[in-house]
């Protein structure tokens, strides 16, 4: 499991404040202990920062790298911001994201071909979030289309079906169930990715929906996933769902992780 870890993230609280004031080791110590917990990437969003968006961008991923090695998700609406972050990144970075919108695909794709970064898709276009699962497939293919004409591997390609909470709509957990089923399906190159956080929104106890709704994707094919990773109880189901769907031979990495006491029941 590719784990993006989520806390360099301006809507978080405290984190817009350390952006505001050069918190240059504020930033590092946050980027090095979600490595030191699991991640693979780290995620980089400063949305709410809409007049300094793409300079605050540009401040922490130079930041970042230079206290981490793990390359990060540039995570932005915004494409100068984006295109702020992948200049400034060493190494292959992941643009979170492109979506099937036609201005988005129009900004998006030049920035593909000057820096080459691993995608994160959105399956949504100008008609909006689909409702089904067949939707979301449609547009996942077409969009996989667009990115390999723009000459990004299978390899390099995320597709994100998009939450929308079970709180409003009873139904949305399949629908994003059945389509990481049938992404998956589509190609054993292409990965699936989604934020956990979502589905849970207007429920007490989120915890527990975003729990039971990661083991139901990662059977479904989920291979990626941003989420807290100082949060030990979901990692701790991460190994424990790896062991389970036959990703761990011999149990292996979650004995390592017991032994090393990482492993946590609650
Ligand atoms: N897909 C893609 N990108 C995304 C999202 C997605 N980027 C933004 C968002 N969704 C994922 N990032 C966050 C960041 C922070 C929180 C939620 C989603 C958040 N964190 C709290 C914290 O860290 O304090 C609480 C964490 C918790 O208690 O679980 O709220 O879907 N491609």
């Amino acid at each position: 499991m590719l784990i993006v870890g989520e806390k360099i993230n301006t809507s978080i609280p405290g984190i817009s404040e350390a952006v505001e004031g050069k918190d240059v080791l504020f930033i590092q110590n946050l980027a090095k202990r979600q490595v030191e917990a699991g991640a693979n990437v780290i995620d980089v969003n400063v949305g709410t920062r809409i007049h300094t968006e793409a300079e605050d961008m540009r401040w922490l991923v130079k930041t970042i790298q230079s206290a981490i090695d793990v390359p990060l998700s540039i995570d932005s609406p915004n494409p100068e911001a984006l295109r702020m972050g992948l200049k400034e990144h060493k190494g292959r970075a992941m643009l979170n994201s492109i979506t099937g919108e036609s201005k988005r695909v129009k900004d998006i794709l030049p920035l593909l071909k000057e820096f080459r970064p691993s995608v994160i898709a959105l399956t949504m276009d100008d008609g909006g979030i689909p409702q089904d699962a067949e939707t979301r497939y449609q547009i996942s293919q077409r969009l996989v289309q667009l990115l390999s004409g723009a000459g990004i591997p299978e390899d390099n390609m995320y597709m994100d079906p998009l939450m929308r909470p079970i709180s409003t709509d009873s139904e949305a957990g399949l629908a994003v169930l059945d389509a990481i089923g049938k992404i998956k399906n589509s190609s054993k190159e292409i990965h699936v990715i989604c934020g956990l956080s979502n589905i849970s929104f207007g429920l007490p106890k989120r915890g527990l929906i975003n729990q039971a709704f990661l083991l139901m994707a990662m059977a479904q094919g989920l291979d990626s996933v941003i989420l807290d990773p100082l949060d030990r109880k979901l990692i701790s189901l991460i190994k424990a769902g790896e062991a389970l769907l036959g990703k761990d031979k011999y149990c292996a990495g979650y004995l390592r992780a017991f032994r090393a006491d990482e492993l946590a029941e609650e």
